[in-house]
């Protein structure tokens, strides 16, 4: 069974996962109402992965023998300035998540619950490659964000993104 620390603490990262998929089906919304279809794509992949991740959490919970606290999922913010405001907030959004996973494997290991840690880990290098995509996204808007073709660029590049559940077994 879980300690209570990890286990509060994993249910809220469920919670979390849930918020993150939300919040990227908001800037999907934002961004099919704008009319880049791609870019819309590329967040609702996005939120399918989130929620995969909130899935393989959960049932991680169930395997240790606890059970999953839930609480309310955060309304996500209903509108952004523009496209690019969007990925800045996936950025900053991302940074965040990348904190609060460090928190729970830096608690596993006070614990010294090995096999949370082992899980958690897997996040914890999810949240690098995280942060460079949505990164390597901005750095696009600050070189060539003058540019009025860029969004339509990435919309065609976007499109092309499709969902591959990381937990196949899940
Ligand atoms: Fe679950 O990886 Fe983003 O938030």
């Amino acid at each position: 069974m879980l300690k209570d620390s990890l286990l509060k603490a994993l249910s809220h990262q469920v919670n979390q996962e849930y918020y993150s998929a939300y919040l990227y089906l908001a800037m999907s919304s934002y961004a099919e109402g704008m009319g880049f279809k791609g870019i819309a794509n590329w967040f609702f992949v996005q939120a399918q992965e989130e929620m995969a991740h909130g899935i393989h959490m959960y049932q991680y919970i169930l395997e240790r023998g606890s059970a999953p606290v839930f609480a309310d999922i955060e309304a996500p913010p209903s509108s952004f300035e523009s496209i690019q405001d969007a990925f800045e907030k996936v950025l900053d959004h991302e940074q965040h998540v990348t904190e609060s996973i460090n928190a729970i494997a830096t608690l596993a290991l006070q614990e010294h619950d090995h096999a949370g840690y082992t899980f958690i880990m897997w996040y914890v290098k999810e949240q690098v490659e995280e942060e460079a995509s949505a990164g390597d996204i901005l750095a696009k808007f600050t070189n060539f964000g003058g540019d009025p073709a860029l969004l339509f660029t990435l919309n065609t590049e976007m499109a092309a993104r499709v969902f591959v559940n990381p937990f196949p077994a899940a």
